[in-house]
């Protein structure tokens, strides 16, 4: 977890430390696992020779609403050293109308960055230190894990960082494409069909190379997705880095590499393929970190829309500029029902953005002053997710913020043309959320 640095957690945590958080326990299910007395002197010692013990809590009950949240989570060893414990899936359910936490860790990787419901219920979990691909199955109050892959790249770090699911290579089947650290490496995976190996490609390899994200869209709407991925120059904390924005497309033979945008000042840690208007090509942006030194903000976070040109070059519009050290969750969804996708963008520590648009007949997007609907809302990732998870047609937010240890949901009010918020359940101390998906589980 070196994304997260000792200095910054304190900043977050502060006393927290001193309270007895980080016991393995998630929210309101810490009593349930509590040991008897007997084991209490048995977990002193566990805690003295390493972490705690991974917890694998049984899904009670039919499938139902359920929120994933992709969290890293630390612990306090007996010297008082704040370590992190084993990756963990916070797992929401939905029962008899009421929200509870259960969980899924692995002590193999410190984190999971990013977990998707598969059709078949299993879920896909994206982790770093180690970079491992798993499939999870849940069966009669049992979990089962498949590793799917697993690499190292010789660096400081081996994490999956983020995946994407798409028919990137045009042959009807979808392929996981994956962003890693440190050692600058876009995977392209086809999943086996049987259980067997996966085959996997490895794109442009560069030592002390982050990728964050990848995104995945038909950006000149030929019916054919092109992927898109960030590689930047290793973490820093309080300063700024440099990184690309580039655009992969299949040619046939391989994936040919274009630059979107660049800077030698500061880099993109989030992007976003999604076809704003409705005109079946997919819009595609970016959110730059704004430019630091030490604790002033010299630039702020920009949203940038991207404009493809007709050389395969592209140019950019401002879409927003937030006066934030961060900003590293944008989504699009339509939630006024309008058939204009409005965007929202997650800041670390002012809140949420609304930015709705207009689109002209050429396509051409206007983007309006932005709404800080949420002004206390916040987290290091501060991830989100729109869904129409409830299924009543009309698509929702969903939001972890880790500095207010809120998972919450807004929904939009026609009537008052804003959104309304609902508090689902409270987030445990000393947890990074890093995503989160949506679905029955
Ligand atoms: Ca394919
Ligand atoms: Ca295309
Ligand atoms: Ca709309
Ligand atoms: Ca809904």
């Amino acid at each position: 977890m070196a994304r997260i640095r000792p200095a910054l957690l304190l900043s977050l945590c502060g006393a927290l430390f001193a309270l007895p958080a980080c016991d393995g326990g998630a929210g309101g299910d810490a009593k349930k696992d509590a040991k008897p007395a007997k084991a209490k002197t048995k977990a002193k010692s566990e805690a003295k020779s390493g972490p705690p013990e991974p917890a694998r809590d049984a899904l009670e009950g039919e499938p139902t609403d359920a929120i994933l949240l992709s969290q890293a989570w630390f612990y306090k060893d007996s010297g008082g050293k704040s370590k992190p414990g084993p990756a963990r899936l916070q797992i929401w359910r939905k029962v008899n109308g009421s929200w509870n936490a259960t969980r899924l860790e692995d002590a193999d990787s410190n984190v999971f960055h990013k977990a998707i419901l598969l059709d078949d219920g299993s879920i896909l979990t994206a982790a770093g230190e180690k970079a491992m691909l798993k499939k999870w199955k849940h069966n009669a109050g049992k979990w089962s894990s498949e590793l799917l892959w697993e690499n190292s790249w010789g660096g400081k770090f081996n994490r999956l960082r983020d995946i994407e699911i798409g028919d990137v290579d045009g042959d009807g089947k979808d392929e996981y494409v994956i962003a890693t650290h440190d050692g600058g490496v876009v995977a392209v995976l086809d999943p086996a069909e049987d259980g067997g190996k996966p085959q996997v490609v490895e794109l442009d390899a560069k030592k002390d190379t982050f990728v964050h994200e990848i995104e995945i869209g038909d950006i000149d709407g030929d019916g054919k997705l092109e992927f898109f991925a960030t590689p930047s120059d290793r973490n820093k904390a309080n300063t700024s880095q440099a990184g690309l924005i580039v655009m992969y497309k299949y040619d046939g033979t391989t994936y040919k590499r274009t630059t979107v945008d660049g800077g030698d000042h500061t880099h993109a840690k989030e992007i976003l393929a999604a076809d704003i208007n409705g005109d079946g090509k997919s819009e595609f942006f970016s959110v730059l970190e704004a430019e630091l030194s030490g604790k002033t903000i010299k630039k702020p976070v920009e949203v940038r829309q991207y404009i493809p040109k007709e050389d395969g070059t592209f140019g950019h519009q401002s879409v927003v500029k937030i006066n934030d050290r961060q900003t590293r969750f944008l989504l699009a969804a339509d939630f006024d029902g309008d058939g204009f996708k409005e965007l929202i963008a997650a800041a670390m520590k002012t809140g949420l953005y609304l930015v709705d648009g207009e689109a002209a007949e050429d396509g051409t997007i206007t983007w309006k002053e932005p709404v800080n609907f949420d002004k206390v809302s916040g987290g290091f990732e501060h991830a989100m997710l729109a869904d129409d998870l409830d299924g009543d047609g009309k698509v929702e937010l969903y939001v972890a913020a880790d500095d207010q240890r809120d998972l919450k949901r807004y929904d939009w009010d026609a009537e008052t043309n804003a959104f309304k918020r609902t508090d689902l359940g409270k987030l445990q101390e000393l947890t990074f959320t890093w995503n989160i998906e949506t679905g029955k589980l």
